[in-house]
């Protein structure tokens, strides 16, 4: 039945950070009726979130921010090469104040219910404040890396002192000088907020399951000429971006060679000079054949191992920090600054959970299975649910009353990570599926949107109610995910890529390993045959 209280609108975009943003701004100019629902009390998404200290993009500032306005891009001007969160905050906010976005902004409000009217094509959304919308289209650009992972732990809330995990750190920051401070997990946030804590707690503990390798990033003040040579050539160089694996343009570290190609002595010095390149994850590009041969991988592996251990003095630490179980690249590469060299300081200490797992959570620390630790702050760097635990918190129902959860019980299922069957008229953006965050997520976030409007105005042009993927176009996206997964590690190691860091969630390859232009080359073909795979309704002429 009617809801006579909703708000009406034509498209709901769920979420303002830097895709729901552009999304919206996109669609208003378009004189859509769009609203922007967003649970957060600031733009910025992701960099809204993760504001504990040392917070950093690995992507250089240049690549990493909008495209779509020319004179946005040259009349902004980073500060470092690799942005902070504030920074990044920042200009989340500029972009906002500057395309007038917040009227079309609902805040601190979380979408918590979707709805398909299957009698109207129409999508009910409801909110956890309690408000009401319907519009025909919904965007979900509910992020990747949105819904923490903190692991259940027996005690969790007897507890007497503070506990944050990393993406929800107050605003005001956390007081930890003279504190006794446990920190768990060594990924990448743990990895870039380690130093920072250890240089003003009293006593750090560092929790590590399983070691990363982590790269220096040499991060430094952007280069005024730099930044002049990207603003001369910046359209160009956009388009280009769109035409390469990651949606980066790289520098000339890599090879193009097999690793194999150079004796022990020649290769020790590629790799060095790729290392010393300032050019921080395109080391792992270095030849051609590390990703994908295991022989090779080792040597660069091993490389990285004797880095570690030329950085740390304790050679029991080190070792301890040198990941021996998986192979380089098959897990997210962390990017530090001074990461290593924090464990030579006396207020540090490593721990091996592993070996010793935590047991449990007392009032004074944390209890692993051979010792107890007493702490005032625990700090959870225990990362997230990623790339379905946003989608899911959605608690979207579709045709016959399929809900999504179900749906995705064995692991998600879209079509280029855009779409899902049974939810017709939904649109995610950067969804399981698609690259997500194995390409430079801003520019190709704003390239998935433009998809999305696209078919939105082929929708409206053809008076299509109802447009939805098949099951069987699911099929054929899931063999094409298989196929590129195939020739890469990352199906073979475990971590969030994988959904190996959550207990019980279905391991399966969550992101598309094909590089985002063969991605690119998929959606634009289906927009090319008038998506003549998808579902489409016609709307029913009035009488
Ligand atoms: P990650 O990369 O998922 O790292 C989480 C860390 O927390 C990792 O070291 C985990 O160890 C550790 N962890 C998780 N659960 C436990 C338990 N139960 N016990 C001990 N240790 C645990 O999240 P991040 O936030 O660092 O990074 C996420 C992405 O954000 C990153 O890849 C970039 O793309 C940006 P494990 O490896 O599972 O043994």
């Amino acid at each position: 039945a009617a809801d006579p209280t909703a708000q009406h609108f034509d498209v709901v975009v769920i979420g303002a950070g830097f895709s729901g943003m552009y999304a919206l701004h996109r669609l208003r100019q378009q004189g859509r009726r769009v609203v922007c629902l967003e649970a957060g009390d600031g733009v910025g998404g992701t960099w809204f979130w993760n504001r504990y200290p040392g917070a950093r993009v690995d992507i250089e500032s240049m690549q990493y921010s909008y495209s779509f306005d020319n004179d946005l891009q040259q009349e902004w001007s980073w500060s470092e090469h690799f942005s902070p969160q504030p920074d990044l905050e920042t200009y989340a906010n500029h972009v906002a104040d500057r395309f007038e976005l917040r009227e079309d902004i609902r805040f601190e409000t979380r979408v918590n219910e979707l709805t398909f009217d299957e009698a109207a094509d129409e999508w009910r959304v409801g909110t956890a404040q309690g408000e009401r919308f319907v519009a025909k289209y919904v965007i979900a650009a509910t992020g990747s890396l949105d819904v923490s992972n903190v692991p259940e732990w027996p005690g969790l809330d007897s507890f007497h002192g503070e506990a944050y995990h990393t993406s929800r750190w107050p605003k005001g920051g956390v007081e930890l000088a003279g504190k006794r401070v446990g920190l768990i997990g060594t990924g990448s946030t743990g990895i870039q907020l380690i130093p920072e804590v250890a240089a003003v707690a009293d006593h750090l503990t560092v929790f590590q399951r399983t070691p990363n390798f982590s790269l220096p990033s040499f991060n430094r003040e952007l280069d005024p000429e730099y930044e002049r040579e990207w603003k001369a050539d910046y359209s160009l160089r956009r388009q280009e971006v769109l035409n390469t694996h990651g949606a980066v343009l790289m520098s000339n570290v890599a090879e193009q060679r097999s690793i194999f190609d150079y004796t022990d002595d020649e290769r020790e010095e590629v790799m060095e000079r790729a290392w010393n390149a300032r050019n921080g994850l395109e080391f792992i590009r270095t030849f051609t054949d590390t990703s994908t041969d295991p022989e090779a991988n080792e040597i660069l592996a091993e490389f990285v191992r004797n880095k570690i251990r030329a950085v740390v003095d304790d050679p029991e630490t080190a070792e301890l920090l040198c990941p021996k179980t998986y192979p380089i690249g098959g897990k997210r590469i962390c990017v530090d600054s001074g990461y290593y060299q924090t464990f030579n300081r006396d207020n540090v200490k490593l721990v091996d959970v592993r070996a010793h797992p935590i047991e449990e959570v007392t009032e004074s620390g944390i209890r692993t299975d051979d010792a107890d630790y007493e702490l005032d702050v625990i700090i959870f760097a225990t990362g997230f649910d990623a790339m379905t635990g946003s989608m899911l918190k959605l608690n979207a129902t579709g045709l016959d009353g399929v809900r999504l959860a179900d749906r995705w019980a064995d692991g998600p299922k879209t079509v280029f990570g855009l779409m899902t069957a049974d939810l017709p008229n939904l649109f995610m953006v950067h969804g399981p599926g698609s690259p997500s965050v194995l390409a430079q997520m801003i520019t190709t976030g704003e390239w998935q949107v433009d998809w999305i409007l696209r078919t939105i105005d082929y929708l409206e042009d053809h008076q299509i109610s109802r447009f939805g993927a098949t099951s069987a176009q699911e099929d054929e996206w899931a063999t094409e995910l298989d196929t590129v997964a195939s020739r890469t590690m990352h199906s073979k190691t475990d971590s969030w890529y994988t959904g190996a860091n959550i207990p019980g969630k279905p391991r399966v390859l969550l992101m598309y390993v094909g590089g985002f232009e063969r991605y690119s080359n998929w959606c634009t073909r289906a927009t090319e045959q008038e998506y003549a795979e998808f579902e489409k309704k016609q709307r029913v002429p009035l009488a």
